[in-house]
């Protein structure tokens, strides 16, 4: 699953794919890269970011998801039913749904749907990074939001840990490290870890920029264990680490 991020603020990419031709060319270079699913979002999550209107997201996302459809499995990556449900009638074919809570609209369109952890919002979610037991409560969570999503009639539900979303950096380690406890659920299993911060810290501090090799070992560890699908920004390089782990 390729990052398409129609914003001006996301903590990697903002302000890059801002214009739509530039959005379009740069969704069908990831294609042409490998990426299976183009993941468009017009809102940042990144802690702390500021909400968008749903008339700026659709704005920004709609008009790119109708040209990369035709071309490519679209997903549209909102917490807002109302973006959602036109992005899906624009062509996209799965919700990814930080909020978890948008299965009644993936449902209405025969979409899948991505049920992703995440406490609070990404305006309060770091003050909520406090667990227990983070795997059995992340598991318990996305079980949970599974099966409302299934009782909702949708076909197709992903479940995701949300690294990065109200957790520290030892809780995402604790999420990979046993990734097997959310495949052994049967639900496919989405993992977005890409230049993450926590890879920075591991990295000695290294930029958004030069998360790189961080970024595609974690990708690596997670597909190992199980997941079924990556959230990447650096598709190429991901698509090679995909193939020899699949070999
Ligand atoms: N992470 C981000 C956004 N959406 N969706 C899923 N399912 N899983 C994730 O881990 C995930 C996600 C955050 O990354 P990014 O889109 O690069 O940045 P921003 O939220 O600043 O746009």
């Amino acid at each position: 699953m390729g990052v398409l991020n129609v914003t001006p603020d996301s903590f990697s990419d903002g302000g890059r794919w801002l214009d739509r031709d530039a959005a379009v060319a740069h969704g069908l270079a990831m294609v042409t890269e490998g990426a299976d699913v183009v993941d468009v979002g017009g809102e940042s999550t990144r802690p702390g970011a500021a909400d968008v209107p749903a008339r700026e997201e659709l704005r920004r996302v709609l008009p790119v998801v109708q040209a990369l459809a035709a071309h490519v499995r679209v997903s549209i990556d909102t917490r807002k039913a109302e973006v959602a449900d036109a992005a899906l009638a624009a062509g996209a074919t799965m919700l990814n749904d930080v909020s978890a809570s948008l299965c009644e609209v993936a449902a209405a369109h025969g979409a899948g749907w991505v049920a992703m952890h995440m406490r609070g919002t990404p305006a309060t979610m770091q003050q909520h990074a406090s667990y227990d037991d983070a795997v059995a409560e992340v598991r318990q969570f996305l079980v949970e939001r599974a099966s409302a999503g299934a009782a909702a009639g949708v076909g197709e539900v992903w479940i995701d840990p949300g690294l990065g979303f109200a957790k520290t950096g030892e809780h995402n380690l604790s999420l990979l490290r046993h990734l097997d406890v959310l495949v052994a659920t049967g639900y496919p299993v989405l993992v977005g870890a890409s230049r993450k911060s926590f890879i920075g810290r591991l990295t000695g501090d290294a930029s958004v920029d030069d998360r790189l090799e961080g970024s595609l070992a974690a990708a690596t560890w997670a597909m190992q264990k199980g997941a079924a699908m990556v959230r990447v920004h650096d598709v190429r390089a991901t698509v090679q680490a995909a193939r020899l782990v699949a070999a």
